[in-house]
């Protein structure tokens, strides 16, 4: 009898999702991972979803015990402990708190992203310019900071390096207009090379 599969709520454009993915498959785990796909958007709430993650986003996990998993860090934590041979998420306090800050550095940048993305959907008379601005440069100190991270690291791959790499495919589509890697070109040559890997090439969001 096969065992029961993690069900991973997924949608293809998402680089939460693609986190949790880039992760399974560096980790060798994708054969233990069904993927769900599950439709989230602006002003419609997935009512089967926030029933299991009151936040109601994806990435969502379910564990074949039941328990529902998220978000996309937490997700990565549950994959290091059933799979803790291959840690993404380093056990020694500097290595773990460097990874966790970085991981940190990517998910702030999708964030403000978003917001970026979001105020420039409103007609030009409903723009907020200053906080437009503000975002803006939330997007452009995150990328100075993971610039500065990646010229410091290592050959190791850490949720760290994971979570960079699926905000920077997110920002070259999303905000194709901000030409991040004339500011950052450490981070732009890393990424470049970081998305051949397999986990990437696998994951990448289908074309549009
Ligand atoms: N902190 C969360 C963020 C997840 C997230 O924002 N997911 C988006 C898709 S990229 C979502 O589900 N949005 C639907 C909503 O906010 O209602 C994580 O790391 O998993």
């Amino acid at each position: 009898m096969t065992a029961p599969k993690m069900r991973l709520m997924h949608g293809p454009f998402s680089p939460f999702v693609r986190k949790v993915m880039v992760s399974a498959i560096e980790k060798g785990m994708l054969d233990q991972i069904e993927v769900v796909p599950t439709a989230v958007g602006a002003g419609k709430t997935n009512e089967e979803l926030i029933m299991i993650n009151p936040t109601g986003k994806i990435p969502t996990l379910v564990t074949p015990q039941g328990m529902a998993v998220y978000d996309s860090t937490v997700i990565v934590e549950y994959l290091d402990q059933v799979h803790p041979d291959v840690r993404l998420i380093p056990t020694d306090p500097a290595q773990r708190l460097r990874t966790l800050r970085m991981n940190a550095t990517a998910d702030g940048l999708i964030q403000a992203g978003v917001l970026v993305r979001t105020e420039l959907s409103r007609e030009a008379a409903k723009q907020w310019p200053e906080y437009l601005n503000q975002q803006w440069n939330k997007v452009r100190h995150c990328l100075r900071v993971l610039n500065e991270d990646i010229a410091a690291s290592g050959e190791r791959i850490t949720l760290g390096e994971i979570a960079a790499a699926a905000a920077l495919g997110w920002v070259d589509v999303r905000l194709s207009e901000e030409n991040w890697r004339a500011q950052n070109p450490v981070l732009g040559q890393w990424f470049d090379r970081f998305a051949k890997r397999p986990s990437m090439v696998q994951s990448a969001p289908p074309a549009a």
